[in-house]
């Protein structure tokens, strides 16, 4: 909005033009919506403890019981800090912003559907697994369609490393863009299992897909690193600071010990979000490297159950996902998790290093 009223002012003084650079806006972005977070984050667990929808703790697995009843849904706020920065910060006019916030709003109430129904026992409002997957597929599906429809986006695949290799994947990207975005965004919500262990490295992709959506928006640079150019995709740069902005606004109260944890309205849209901007800028596969933690512990649940059923019953991990092998192993909770986000860090140096091999 600010851009939509303070840009067309550069007339009268040169320092309105400042609204116009993704650059500036970005930074803004960052700041608003880590404040946004930082301050509305203490009423919104008070009024979480007041209605009493602390966290239910299951009974197997690694002890957690000492974590029950601590106050959840913080991506509520997450996602409200997000949608105002964007509404303050955003080009309102680029139609990939309006796509990538109906993914990130729609995963968000699916998860918001699952965290109400865990904390009012409501059995009416629980959507069975498959039930949630069709949603989320659905809604990757139609985020694809409606970016195939309106806006210059094609159906190429660019692949890392390999800079004149882009095959047309046509009706298959369908499918490819649902399992990115599906994926991502279940691979978030199994590492959410300690405290700020999934906010971590989401901070380090949201600032990988900030540089690279950047990139991909901006024809020389992208002509020069050997990048797919998809106009218009530079101002999800805008939409990953203010994802970034309200990660470390979140880690604020999500470090250990937690004072509230993300809850699935946080993991599934967060997630989601982090799939949505990979496809618009068509680094999808550098998904895979950028969030390594993500797609380590989400494998290691389909290698757990794979290899239970296939031995009838042995296991690989001592319990999947990955963090819970290491809690089983003795590890301290803290220890877990900065070790998690050392290797995420590095698993987003590597990713920012494969601009330089292509
Ligand atoms: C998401 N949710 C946390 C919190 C958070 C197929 C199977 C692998 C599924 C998986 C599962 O149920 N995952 C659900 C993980 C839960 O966190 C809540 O959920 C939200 C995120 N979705 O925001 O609201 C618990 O995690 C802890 N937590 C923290 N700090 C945080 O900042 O300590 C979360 C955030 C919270 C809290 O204790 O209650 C979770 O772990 O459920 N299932 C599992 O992960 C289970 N694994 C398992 O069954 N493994 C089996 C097979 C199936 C692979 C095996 O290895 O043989 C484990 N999780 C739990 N208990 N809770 C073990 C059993």
């Amino acid at each position: 909005m600010l851009y939509h009223f303070l840009y067309p002012l550069h007339e009268w003084h040169v320092f309105f033009n400042v609204f116009r650079y993704i650059t500036f806006r970005t930074i803004a972005a960052i700041l608003t919506a880590g404040l946004l977070v930082y301050f509305l984050m203490p009423p919104f667990i008070n009024y979480v403890k007041r209605r009493q929808f602390g966290q239910i703790i299951r009974e197997i697995g690694p002890d957690h019981q000492h974590k029950a009843g601590t106050p959840t849904m913080g991506g509520v706020i997450i996602i409200l800090a997000v949608v105002i920065t964007i509404l303050l910060w955003g080009n309102l006019k680029n139609f990939y912003l309006w796509l990538t916030l109906g993914i990130f709003l729609f995963f968000g109430f699916i998860g918001l559907l699952d965290d109400w129904y865990k904390v009012t026992k409501k059995k009416n409002l629980g959507l069975t697994g498959r039930q949630k997957l069709l949603l989320q597929a659905l809604s990757a599906g139609l985020f694809l369609f409606l970016a195939l429809r309106f806006t210059s986006f094609d159906t190429r695949l660019a692949v890392p490393f390999f800079k004149d290799f882009r095959p047309d994947l046509g009706i298959f990207y369908f499918p490819f863009t649902m399992l990115v975005i599906v994926g991502a965004s279940n691979a978030v919500n199994l590492t959410d299992g300690l405290d700020g262990l999934a906010i971590g490295p989401f901070i380090v992709v949201a600032g990988v897909y900030m540089l690279f959506v950047y990139l991909a928006g901006h024809a020389k640079l992208a002509s020069y690193l050997h990048i797919p150019y998809v106009p218009g995709a530079g101002e999800l740069s805008v939409f990953c600071g203010a994802l970034l902005g309200a990660g470390l606004g979140f880690l604020w109260y999500n470090a250990y010990p937690a004072e509230i944890f993300m809850g699935d309205v946080g993991s599934l849209s967060l997630g989601a979000s982090l799939g949505a901007v990979a496809v618009i800028s068509k680094q999808e596969l550098l998904l895979a490297l950028a969030g390594g933690v993500f797609v380590a512990e989400a494998l290691s649940v389909m290698l757990q159950v794979a290899y239970f059923r296939l031995t009838g019953g042995k296991r690989i991990f001592l319990m999947a996902p990955l963090h819970h092998h290491f809690e089983k192993k003795g590890w301290p909770e803290p220890k877990i998790i900065v070790r998690f986000w050392i290797i995420a860090a590095f698993f987003g140096l590597l990713a920012i290093g494969t601009l330089k091999l292509r």
